[in-house]
């Protein structure tokens, strides 16, 4: 393979909670400027924007230079998805129509180069607790959104900020895991090799804000992305290798 493969997730556009949330959108527009000409495919695995509501006939406000990068990309042929985390749930039909981006609600098995990966946001696998559960069953249900999509934009857009914003510090957020602790998507990943009759080379996973990359003791590795709130990080797999960078 010519070209290179690249994974990125968390990148919480938009969050108030960023110290500039502009600053953050440039510098990932920059990430994918320099990529755009070396990738083949670039896999965004969720948390992309901290909040994002798509109505029938109207989208939320901001994001514009990194949606034109997104399109410009796709447009020059380069395989773009997009992979639902638990902030940027509320995508339907409007990005993947005008960015040109392959939407996926749930983890993902492909084979690239003749190794098999597993991919997705992360929080659809392992130990989760139960208030994440519900709420997680509650946002993607379908007649919950048409409910939510009746009521105007004035009220709906504040709180949802303000509950992401709140969210990461509580249980609906992103888990808080120390690299040596046991963590629930390592379980998970070393369950799934154990029991699995074609075992997977690659688990690629957000959500944690963690960077790492781990052999499983039932073969192949774990990896997760990190985020670009603190870690402007990112996978890149050229065909044979696959390595952990920071931009
Ligand atoms: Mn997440």
């Amino acid at each position: 393979m010519d070209k290179k493969i690249y994974f990125i997730s968390d990148l919480h556009l938009g969050a108030r909670t960023l110290e500039s949330p502009l600053e953050t959108e440039k510098r990932v527009v920059k990430w994918l400027d320099s990529v755009k000409d070396s990738a083949s495919a670039i896999y965004l695995l969720g948390d992309i924007l901290d909040y994002w509501f798509e109505y029938r006939c109207v989208v939320p406000r901001g994001y514009t230079r990194f949606f034109g990068k997104i399109a410009e990309l796709t447009d020059n042929g380069v395989e773009v998805h997009w992979f639902i985390g638990n902030h940027d749930i509320w995508i339907f039909d409007y990005l993947p129509n005008e960015l040109g981006i392959i939407l996926h609600k749930k983890s993902y098995i492909t084979d690239i180069c003749g190794k098999r990966f597993y991919m997705g946001h992360g929080d659809g696998e392992g130990k989760r607790p139960l208030g994440f559960l519900f709420l997680r069953s509650f946002f993607r249900n379908k007649l919950c959104q048409k409910l939510y999509s009746a009521i105007h934009p004035w009220w709906t857009v504040p709180f949802a900020h303000g509950w992401s914003s709140t969210s990461r510090k509580s249980a609906g957020g992103e888990p808080k895991f120390a690299n040596n602790e046991s963590n629930p998507l390592v379980e998970f990943a070393e369950e799934y090799n154990q029991k699995a009759d074609s075992k997977i080379d690659y688990f690629i996973f957000g959500h944690q804000h963690l960077l790492f990359k781990r052999p499983l003791k039932s073969g192949g590795e774990i990896i997760l992305t990190g985020d670009w709130i603190k870690l402007c990080s990112y996978v890149e797999f050229d065909g044979s290798t696959i390595e952990l960078k920071q931009f």
